[in-house]
């Protein structure tokens, strides 16, 4: 496949859209922009929503690959969560079909896998391969995604790379994000990697940076090139002098998806 120049961004006004918008163009690219939202000083992107099979066909319409961040973010009723992450995701998916559109950055989550035991101690690193274990109807909408994205594979020979993302802020906040902490310029890196590498068929990876407290096996995103180049551990000395170390019996700690698994945030609409 040629390298894509000309990339449909989704989910352009949110939280990793904003930051993409800003550090993906240093990596050659030619954004094309949509959000159900306004894109906050971008008159020109698409303001459509994922319901709208028509406005994604015509957004996908000569790219050369799309990077999927649009979608409901946090816990949500079961309804809301599948309308917009699984047949959002397949409207997707048909356009690219429809519209010869063969590679698709499709961003999981770390909660497709959340009820998995975080590693303590010598415990090896989680692979990606670990199953499913989704910790909320938002991340079963992910689980449910990257068998999407499998599918389309087989099916109908679209590429993608499912991204499980960790947390992707500017800096981490947490002692848990000391762990899963996805720099915005790594997060940048890594989707280049994953628009770029050859021959990735589905390929499922952990999105972090090469965090010193790091619970699951970055290999796979390696393998597309991805060298991360950020690590949380300058921040760990403040974070946990804020916060204190978590007990070793608190249910919200237990698992990789923290708090989500305990008490999940609610999205707000
Ligand atoms: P966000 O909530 O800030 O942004 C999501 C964007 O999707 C919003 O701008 C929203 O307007 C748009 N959107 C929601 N429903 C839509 C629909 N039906 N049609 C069109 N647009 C719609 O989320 P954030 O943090 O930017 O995350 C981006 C993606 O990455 C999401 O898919 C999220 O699940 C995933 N992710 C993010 C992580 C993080 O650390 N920020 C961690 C793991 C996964
Ligand atoms: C996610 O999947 C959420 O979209 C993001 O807002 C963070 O909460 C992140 O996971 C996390 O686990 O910290």
């Amino acid at each position: 496949m040629p390298a894509p120049r000309t990339v449909l961004l989704t989910g352009a006004a949110g939280g990793v859209g904003t930051l993409m918008r800003e550090l993906l163009p240093a990596h050659g690219y030619d954004l094309r922009l949509l959000d159900v939202a306004p894109v906050d000083g971008a008159p020109d992107a698409i303001v459509a929503d994922l319901a709208d099979r028509k406005a994604l066909r015509e957004a996908v319409r000569g790219v050369d690959a799309v990077v999927h961040l649009a979608g409901i973010s946090l816990e949500s009723t079961f309804e809301k969560v599948m309308a917009a992450n699984v047949t959002g995701l397949h409207h997707l998916y048909e356009a690219a079909r429809e519209e010869g559109v063969r590679r698709i950055v499709f961003a999981s989550s770390n909660h497709a896998v959340g009820f998995t035991p975080r590693p303590r101690g010598d415990d090896p690193l989680v692979p990606v391969d670990t199953p499913h274990r989704p910790d909320t109807f938002y991340g079963l909408s992910k689980a449910f995604g990257e068998d999407m994205a499998q599918f389309y594979w087989d099916a109908h020979g679209i590429e993608t790379v499912s991204v499980r993302i960790g947390s992707c802020f500017p800096e981490p906040t947490s002692v848990r994000m000391l762990s899963i902490w996805l720099s915005p310029p790594d997060c940048a890196r890594l989707l280049h990697a994953a628009l770029t590498a050859e021959d990735v068929g589905h390929t499922v990876v952990y999105g972090s940076s090469a965090n010193t407290r790091l619970w699951w096996d970055l290999s796979s995103a390696r393998a597309l090139g991805y060298a991360p180049r950020d690590d949380s551990e300058p921040f760990a000395e403040r974070i946990i002098a804020e916060r204190g170390l978590p007990a070793d019996d608190d249910p919200a700690e237990a698992h990789l998806g923290g708090h989500f698994c305990t008490d999940p945030p609610r999205w707000p609409h």
